[in-house]
């Protein structure tokens, strides 16, 4: 008879055994549960000798963990969680943990928090990001859920998760769906760190550079300010030749993207609270449009506009559209953080901005040097309104935005679309307008539907209306 389990899993897809790997090799003795039980026997007959345990029925499986007992779930998002949670609670015990390690969406977590605390039972909703390889490896963990579990969780999170300069990517984020509401967000940001990278591309194939041009600059630009994991990928993937033709990969790619809906969720989120999301926005609308091949296929011989060429100096360029692209990704993070930090507000979490960015240094997709950055500037401000005032970023935004806009007027000059980079020069430009045209707008509500306006010579929330000329 083995000791009893320090954790039990459920859920033995590839990000399921991946974790289940990644903890056994720390030397955690870990029980598994697949609904298919075929699937755990193969797992567990593949990897003998580790710290594994496989079981058939749920019950034995539940009654192999140390008390209190903590099960990860690892099943597909939605229905499955619940109904493996209405499996597992008849057998679980007051104080026992159930942990969902998969993308599900905060406000389902929230009801499952609610639903198992009534039971006496403690549930944690963790995002975990870093695909089947940050899974293996250390991935960044965004757990959830009441304070207490994080005592429990802390030593096999801490164990498993990425490491940056000695710290493991995982920290408890926040009650209820707090960690799936955090991950989420890291999702949206992605998008819009995906579509940027992709702009920065469609510009630079539009000035001629071969795809091994490109990858080129992608790797320098690896080892400057924009280091980052997507930075690292898009140089591999540019180089990458097909076996076949010996043409790029990229090349023969279809340009249809696909999305699973956590930039979707972020985009209702940020609606709900009206936060502008602009560049998230675009990157989402960007996927959408995309999708739409075939319409587009035939839009481009209906449609006129400019055939892309971009000539002059490409040096110069591709430095201008570094800087487009450093620039737009500020914008982005500071949208996200204003997002994540007004849902804290609303829901009473607290959320520590500085160290969640901390966290997705290491293990997550949108691992970066420059979240540091972040980290420092929300340590030295922790009332800091917008990330782009902070003296860091504020330095870099100053110095970029000339080259960001001929980035932008080139692009729309050339008929090249670049719907986040404007997107996000939009917003700098609108947060850096002290007088906005919003003054026309106030007279137009006030003309139409008499919802008076406030004036500039008179103090704020004196309310003014105008009689207005008849319009027949
Ligand atoms: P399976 O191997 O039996 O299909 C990803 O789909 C993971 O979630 C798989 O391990 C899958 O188990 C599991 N899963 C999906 N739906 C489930 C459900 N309703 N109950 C239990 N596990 C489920």
């Amino acid at each position: 008879m083995n000791r009893p389990s320090d954790i039990g899993l459920v859920g033995l897809a590839v990000m399921g055994q991946n974790l289940v790997l990644n903890m056994a090799s720390r030397g955690f003795q870990v029980s598994v549960f697949n609904r298919t039980p075929e699937v755990t026997d193969a797992f567990v007959a593949a990897h003998p000798g580790q710290h594994l345990a496989g079981f058939h029925a749920l019950d034995d499986f539940v009654r192999s963990l140390a008390r209190p007992r903590k099960v990860m779930l690892m099943v597909k998002a939605g229905a499955a969680v619940d109904a493996v949670i209405g499996q597992l609670v008849p057998l679980l015990e007051a104080g026992d943990i159930v942990i969902d390690g998969g993308n599900s969406l905060y406000t389902d977590t929230e009801r499952r928090d609610a639903q198992l605390a009534a039971l006496g039972l403690r549930f944690v909703g963790a995002g975990v990001s870093g695909g089947e390889e940050g899974a293996r490896k250390g991935p960044a963990i965004m757990p959830g859920g009441p304070d207490s579990t994080w005592d429990e969780l802390r030593p096999i999170f801490e164990a498993i998760a990425a490491r940056v300069d000695g710290a493991p990517c995982v920290r408890h984020i926040g009650p209820g769906g707090a960690g799936h509401y955090v991950k989420m967000i890291h999702n949206g940001i992605e998008y819009g760190d995906m579509q940027l990278i992709c702009e920065a591309y469609s510009l630079l194939k539009a000035a001629g550079l071969s795809t091994d041009e490109m990858a080129a600059v992608f790797d320098r630009w690896n080892e400057g300010e924009l280091q980052s994991y997507l930075i690292q990928i898009t140089g591999r993937a540019l180089a990458q030749k097909d076996p076949q033709t010996g043409l790029p990969v990229v090349d023969l790619i279809l340009d249809k993207a696909g999305q699973k809906g956590t930039g979707q969720w972020t985009l209702v989120n940020a609606a709900e609270q009206a936060v502008v999301v602009s560049t998230i926005n675009a990157a989402v609308e960007a996927r959408v449009l995309s999708s739409q091949k075939a319409l587009r296929v035939a839009a481009s011989t209906q449609l006129q506009g400019p055939l892309p060429a971009i000539g002059g100096d490409r040096a110069a360029l591709v430095a201008q559209v570094h800087d487009a692209l450093y620039a737009s990704k500020i914008v982005s993070y500071a949208q996200g953080l204003t997002l994540m930090r007004s849902m804290s507000d609303r829901q009473g979490w607290a959320l520590d901005l500085g160290g969640i960015a901390s966290i997705w240094r290491g293990g997550c997709i949108i691992r970066a040097r420059f979240l540091n950055r972040i980290t420092e500037a929300c340590s030295a401000d922790p009332g800091l309104q917008n990330l782009m005032l902070a003296p860091f970023f504020r330095e870099v935004l100053n110095r970029s935005q000339a080259s960001w806009r001929a980035v932008v007027a080139l692009a729309v000059t050339q008929g090249v679309p670049v719907p986040a980079f404007s997107a996000s020069l939009a917003y700098y430009d609108s947060l850096r307008t002290a007088r906005l045209p919003a003054n026309l707008l106030q007279a137009q509500r006030d003309f139409f539907g008499a919802h008076t306006y406030e004036r500039i010579d008179r103090p704020a929330g004196e309310w003014f209306h105008t009689v207005w000329p008849e319009v027949i």
